[in-house]
């Protein structure tokens, strides 16, 4: 059994050592909420609500989330007893429409406390099976295809798995074409649209798919799961839903309407980790590989994918890049580091997230900060 006794939600800023930019809009200062949660007994997990400061990724952004937790969610889950946090997301469902990413961090950071009172992993409580998960690389839309190979030609000395682009009209062909022309066929290359195209583009996609392309992510608008499953009988080249997939009944349409092949899962876009995990199980069987995406996390975040990771079925390399493709500097210890060969290692043999939280750098970074003790019990 498990009871919350409190929440702290603070938001932080921390600066992204390079701009990233993808075809609806560019950050550069993250704006990130971090939760604290506490059981009864005196059991602390961390969450982070991966949501931008503008709703251009989904409909979500910081300020809908600060809302929807302070108003709603928390007065919601602080109080009542689960038998387990599996119990957080039908709860929150019943009565919250929307605002996946809002409730995914209060339930993510309430695993980690599940983890913690068992003195397990994250990876161990989710039913991880991988002591490391494989890294790719996102990078973002570039001035020029000559910039995007320079990037590349140092990314695949660090060892990511594989490169993925972002593009959109008019930074899409010619840039797909150079880098092929660069490092040749083998090199692991997908593109991630972001929404950017419609079906009228079909004769483009059908360029693209010359190239050999590992996928193309979230080509078409993002509630979309018919087109996707037009475009898709049309290309050779999976499509791999990224943003149309905010719960286990979208996956399962996508499988039965086949619009696409391959499922990127970020455990924050969909309410969390028992739906990611839905996700993860429906796809396993149907053959159906997924992989972990990211969403610019901090340390905390980021520890909630590398578990997530863990688990059979992402067997392709997710968005998980270390701590220093960010950050000048994280807010855990250790910071998450990459091998040579493009692996981060999973801490199985530690208990919760598995990073040591520095709660005194947050503090410095903190903006806002919101006690539940002034919500609590409100609509339960
Ligand atoms: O579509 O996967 C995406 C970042 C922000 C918003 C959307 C996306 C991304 C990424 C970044 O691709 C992946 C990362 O965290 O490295
Ligand atoms: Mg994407």
């Amino acid at each position: 059994m498990i009871r919350l006794k409190e929440v702290t939600l603070r938001e932080i800023h921390l600066p992204l050592v390079e701009p990233f930019t993808i075809s609806s809009g560019s950050e550069n200062m993250r704006r990130i909420l971090l939760l604290e949660v506490e059981d009864v007994d005196g059991v602390v997990g961390w969450g982070e609500c991966v949501a931008m400061a503008m709703p251009n990724y989904n409909p979500e952004s910081i300020d809908t989330a600060w809302l929807a937790l302070t108003e709603w969610i928390i007065p919601m889950a602080v109080g009542p007893t689960f038998p387990d946090p599996g119990y957080i997301y039908p709860l929150l469902q019943k009565r919250i429409r929307g605002h996946e990413m809002a409730r995914a961090s209060l339930e993510m950071a309430t695993w980690d406390v599940w983890a913690r009172r068992k003195e397990v992993s994250l990876s161990t409580i989710l039913g991880g099976t991988r002591e490391k998960v494989g890294t790719g690389i996102s990078i973002g839309i570039q001035q020029s295809p000559a910039h995007l190979v320079e990037k590349i030609k140092g990314y695949t000395k660090e060892g990511y798995q594989r490169i993925k682009v972002k593009i959109k009209p008019g930074f899409d062909l010619p840039f797909v074409k150079a880098v092929r022309e660069e490092f040749g066929p083998d090199l692991s290359l997908m593109v991630d649209a972001n929404n950017a195209y419609t079906l009228d583009d079909i004769p483009l996609f059908q360029e693209l798919d010359r190239f050999s392309l590992m996928m193309i992510e979230q080509p078409l608008d993002c509630t979309d799961i018919v087109r996707h499953a037009t475009l898709q009988r049309k290309l050779k080249t999976p499509i791999c839903l990224d943003e149309s997939i905010t719960k286990v009944e979208q996956a399962e349409d996508m499988i039965s309407l086949g619009s696409g092949k391959i499922i990127n899962i970020k455990p924050g876009r969909v309410g969390g980790h028992a739906s990611a995990k839905a996700i993860h199980d429906v796809a396993m069987s149907h053959k159906i590989p997924v992989w972990c995406g990211g969403m610019l996390e901090s340390g905390i975040g980021r520890a909630h994918n590398v578990a997530l990771a863990s688990l059979e079925n992402f067997s392709l390399p997710g968005d998980i890049s270390p701590s220093t493709r960010y950050w000048e500097q994280d807010i855990v210890t250790p910071e998450w580091t990459m091998d040579e060969n493009g692996f981060i290692s999973v801490p199985v043999n530690k208990p919760g997230i598995g990073v040591e939280v520095n709660v005194d750098r947050i503090e410095d970074l903190t903006v806002r900060r919101f006690h539940s003790d002034s919500k609590q019990l409100k609509l339960v």
